[in-house]
């Protein structure tokens, strides 16, 4: 039995054909016996799956053998927890996590020295004080709600991923070569950065990262009951420096954001341009509005430097009272929210939530809108009625759209083209298919759906609620990724894939794109530069095999080499109250072969990959004895792997 899966038959081969059928519920017992109940499948989705022959050849069922690749990678966002997810497609399985804004205890990230710099390099004063009043180094959460691959022309280029964090107003990036983040931007100006989307043409240059709280500009407590004095703040960062480019402010709040493939807007949906400060006040009116950003005119002015500068921030006024050049507000039927440029060049899809309805803008009618009294809603080229609160919308590469829709639990799949047709007045209905998904999707994504390269195979929603589809964990469930096989006529439901809190966002991304990912590090990697400056003040080369001991006042420097299964010092001897630097280069340059370095008793911990350096800082509080070891499984004498660190009494 076991042997027959391994001859790659997938699940769903194997329940497409009866015969079958039956070898698979024996050889995978229970699950099986459940089958397409389970998955939610009736036996026609079963068949219409095995018949589209593409995604079977792919992994069917989304069941990948072992030992066998995925087709692509998925990036998965993780909302709450703060870190990127690495996930395979059609399998979905994770495989890897990115820390990012969180703090993590296996990588050290966090604590590291190396982890340190990324965070302390653009953090505000202000930040600094709260950390410190709140006995902290860093702020250890993030809610990283939305991230997005690099582009060059419209395709992803495989060199960073960008994310943002609305709970403490950032943006990171993420290396591909190593998967490793390697810029933290704490954002002044702005509150909560919610949207954010790379600039697709000519390549990213900018992150245009939307504010979504209001709060004064200069918010110093000087004005606080009177909100006319709030502002929102909608951000460009320059994707290569990681800075701040230049900011606009804004009427009303901004929500999500996209950039068109021309390279001359971006824009970004508000919820409330009533700028209420509650539920009641946000959705008193009939309409919002879709931000236009111009950015030719703002290049303008930044240029000519006709900018405020607040908090080192060139600073435009957007707001709809400013009557400038650099913004248009299209109306838009309330509280909208997904925002999502189609591969078409053309089509900015944007979701109504509280109305049934998406807006479809043709973007190439934006000029027109800039002129004196033009009329702002002239772009809307369709607006189909597709069910009950519509959140977010993905494309293939065939003209279809895909919106998710929260309150009704579906995917709606409709024709971009015939809905346009429809607006403008046929007698067609542009909705194919309605899907039940399980349950109240946010995003979904269609594997390089966000690139002029967009696939006709996956399909992933990210369903906000699992209730009763896994076992029962407790009070707090998974989030439910479910993978839709969109290759046929008709979307079928494939997988369930619980997900820990809370995925937002997710892309799919082609292996060819990623080819530069690297195994081993390079031993002049940028990553410990800092570390590697130390080093050589204190004249030790952290390239080869060392053992030494640098003591500078209290402070003690550990230099050490890792070979599996040894590090160089077996011991070292510190004082009571030394502020101690372990800093270990793994000399390994196998792949796979990680080392870790844990020091009992201390929270203290940090990976070494192979060929990388890697520090950590700590204070030898309390005299005696402790071990540290390796706790990366690295060799049959791993538990081996281990010294002692020895803290001396304070002499009276
Ligand atoms: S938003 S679930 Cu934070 Cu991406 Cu729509
Ligand atoms: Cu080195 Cu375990
Ligand atoms: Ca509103």
């Amino acid at each position: 039995m076991e042997s027959k899966q391994h001859k790659g038959l997938s699940r769903r081969a194997l329940l497409g054909a009866t015969a079958g059928g039956a070898a698979a519920a024996g050889a995978l017992g229970g699950r099986l016996a459940l089958g397409p109940a389970a998955l939610g499948l009736g036996t026609a989705g079963i068949a219409t799956a095995a018949s589209t022959g593409a995604a079977l050849a792919a992994g069917g069922d989304g069941a990948i053998a072992p030992g066998q690749l995925d087709s692509y990678y998925g990036f998965w966002s993780s909302g709450q927890t703060g870190e990127v997810r690495i996930m395979g497609i059609p399998s979905m399985r994770e495989l890897m996590r990115v820390p990012v804004f969180n703090r993590c205890s296996a990588t050290g990230w966090g604590q590291t020295n190396e982890s340190l710099h990324i965070h302390d390099r653009t953090m505000t004063e202000r930040t600094k004080k709260h950390l410190a009043a709140n006995g902290k180094r860093i702020h250890d959460n993030g809610d990283l709600h939305h991230l997005h691959m690099s582009y060059t022309e419209g395709k992803y280029d495989g060199r960073y991923l960008f994310m943002n964090d609305k709970a403490n107003t950032r943006v990171a990036r993420v290396r591909c070569d190593v998967m490793k983040c390697d810029s933290i931007l704490e954002i002044p100006n702005a509150k909560a950065i919610h949207g954010m989307r790379p600039q697709k043409w000519p390549r990213s240059n900018y992150i245009f990262c939307n504010g979504e709280d209001e709060a004064p500009l200069i918010n110093d407590g000087t004005t606080m009951e009177d909100v006319s004095t709030y502002v929102n703040v909608f951000t460009a960062v320059n994707a290569d420096e990681m800075e701040v480019a230049w900011q606009v402010l804004v009427s009303g709040n901004l929500d999500n954001c996209d950039a068109d493939y021309e390279g001359k807007w971006a824009f970004s949906t508000s919820y409330n341009s009533e700028m209420g400060m509650n539920l009641a006040e946000m959705s008193e009116s009939e309409m919002d509005h879709v931000v236009v950003f111009n950015l030719a005119e703002i290049e303008k002015a930044i240029a000519a430097g006709d900018y405020q500068e607040v908090n080192g921030c060139k600073v435009l006024d957007g707001r709809k009272e400013a009557n400038s050049q650099f913004t248009r507000y299209i109306p838009i039927a309330n509280n909208p929210h997904g925002c999502n440029m189609a591969p078409d060049k053309k089509h900015l899809v944007i979701a109504g939530k509280l109305s049934p309805t998406v807006t479809v803008l043709d973007v190439t009618k934006f000029d027109a809108i800039f002129n004196e009294g033009a009329d702002l809603r002239s772009p809307v080229v369709a607006e189909p009625e597709l069910g009950l609160g519509p959140l977010h919308t993905a494309f293939d590469g065939r003209g279809y759209a895909y919106t998710s829709l929260f309150i009704d639990s579906q995917v709606v799949k409709w024709s971009l083209d015939e809905a346009i047709r429809a607006y403008a007045g046929e007698k067609i209905d542009p909705i194919k298919q309605k899907l039940d998904v399980h349950y109240q999707p946010g995003h979904l994504k269609i594997v390089m759906g966000e690139t002029l390269d967009a696939r006709n195979d996956w399909l992933v929603c990210l369903c906000k609620f699992s209730k009763d589809r896994f076992l029962n964990v407790g009070p707090l469930k998974p989030e439910n990724d479910q993978l839709i096989d969109i290759s046929g006529d008709k979307m079928v439901l494939v997988h369930d894939g619980p997900t820990f809190a809370e995925p937002h966002d997710a892309i799919g991304v082609d292996p060819a794109v990623l080819s530069n990912i690297k195994s081993v590090w390079d031993r002049n990697d940028p990553m410990w530069a800092e570390t590697r400056k130390q080093a050589e003040a204190d004249g030790v080369n952290i390239d080869e095999w060392t053992d030494t001991i640098i003591r500078d006042g209290n402070k003690v420097r550990v230099y050490m080499s890792s070979v599996a299964p040894s590090f160089s010092i077996e011991s070292f001897t510190v004082n009571e109250g030394d502020e101690v630097t372990v800093i270990i280069t793994n000399l390994d340059e196998i792949d796979d072969l990680t080392h870790g370095f844990t020091m009992g008793n201390h929270g203290v911990a940090m990976e070494i990959g192979p060929q990388a350096t890697s520090s950590i800082t700590f204070t030898a509080a309390n005299p005696g004895v402790y071990w540290y070891y390796c706790q990366w499984f690295c060799h049959a004498l791993h538990m081996e792997m281990r010294g002692r660190m020895l803290v001396e009494p304070k002499k009276a």
